[in-house]
């Protein structure tokens, strides 16, 4: 009799995608205007710096021009920017900071 009717041995789907969502950096931008002192305390409130950790961070910015502060999801990344440039508005500084994909 006809004996290809069986599609058991036929693999239709092997592999679940599990796809990670991605990641995104912070990055806090230096300024000519901002005190030292103002940025050490924007790490060490928004992303939980130690005041060492926080200093040494504000000075990379400080003379490199960027650097990637955090890195979170999608919607905590877009958080921590809105706080920083809030505070930063706030306390009438020019401090930027901004997010991109990792
Ligand atoms: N460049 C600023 C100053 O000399 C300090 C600063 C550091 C600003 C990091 C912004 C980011 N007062």
């Amino acid at each position: 009799g006809n004996d290809d009717d069986d599609d058991s041995s036929v693999i239709v789907e092997t592999r679940t995608k599990t796809k990670r969502p991605p990641l995104y950096k912070v990055l806090l931008l230096n300024d000519d205007y901002t005190p030292m002192e103002f940025v050490v305390a924007v790490l060490e409130r928004f992303f939980g710096m130690s005041h060492a950790q926080a200093f040494e961070i504000m000075l990379t910015v400080h003379k490199k021009g960027v650097a990637v502060v955090g890195v979170f999801s999608h919607e905590i990344a877009e958080t921590k920017v809105a706080q920083v440039m809030d505070f930063a508005r706030r306390h009438q500084h020019p401090l930027q900071c901004t997010m991109e994909k990792e």
